[in-house]
């Protein structure tokens, strides 16, 4: 290749590189976790990245069929409901990007999710006004609290795919909760029901020595 031919190299990498740019724009539409963090600093105090996925649970992994799947909405809400997967596979849709935060030191950047938004719930379920909060309970016994408020967030999805795939059962498929704001044991694998309660009811492992909230920016870990 002649020297006449290369000019345009410089042009064409800082072409790509703002191609590169304008798509991380685009994509940062779904980060709606800490966008104003995202290039500065992604990884809280005392986190480590990580690049495969780490399985933590109470150790019994619950085989929840699809078919026999439901999520139940009960406590102080107008309309309590009862989803089927095919139910709520109907319900209308939303993918994220955000980031694990693991109380055991890990983070994981980038996960892509699919799923229902809270949102999209709340609408459908109309919280009573005295309902504080909500308490996730899952098929392995296991549950976990958080504010209503927190719940709310626009970054709240109920799952059902990962990176394009069903969530596998170690990670808590069909269906699990993520709450990118907070630590990873906020969000309930397996998920059969939301409570919406007036009094906060501190969950499994709150109720064993982990904070209550689990911001993870201010290390919220244990209380
Ligand atoms: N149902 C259920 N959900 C759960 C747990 C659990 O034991 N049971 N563990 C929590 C904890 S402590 C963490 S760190 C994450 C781990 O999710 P992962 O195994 O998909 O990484 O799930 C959370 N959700
Ligand atoms: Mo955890």
């Amino acid at each position: 290749m002649s020297d006449d031919e290369k000019p345009d190299l410089i042009g064409q990498i800082k072409d790509k590189l703002v191609r590169t740019k304008e798509k991380g724009a685009e994509e940062g539409r779904f980060i709606t976790g800490r966008p104003d963090l995202g290039h500065v600093n992604r990884l809280p105090p005392g986190q480590k990245e990580v690049k495969n996925w780490p399985v933590l649970d109470l150790g019994a992994q619950p085989d929840v069929k699809p078919e026999k799947w439901h999520l139940r909405i009960t406590g102080l809400v107008e309309n309590p409901l009862v989803w089927t997967l095919p139910q709520f596979h109907a319900l209308p849709q939303e993918e994220f990007l955000s980031d694990i935060h693991c109380v055991t030191a890990w983070s994981r950047f980038d996960n892509h999710w699919q799923g229902v938004s809270s949102k999209v719930l709340l609408d459908l379920v109309k919280p009573k006004p005295e309902a504080g909060h909500v308490v996730f309970h899952s098929y392995d016994g296991y549950t976990t609290n958080v504010k209503l408020s927190v719940f709310a967030e626009s970054n709240v999805l109920l799952v059902h795919s990962w990176e394009g795939q069903p969530i596998p059962r170690e990670h808590g498929g069909p269906v699990r909760v993520v709450i990118p704001d907070w630590y990873f044991w906020k969000s309930a694998k397996w998920v059969n029901r939301l409570d919406f309660v007036a009094v906060d009811q501190p969950g499994f492992w709150e109720t064993r020595g982990y904070h209550n909230e689990g911001d993870p920016w201010k290390e919220e870990r244990y209380s």
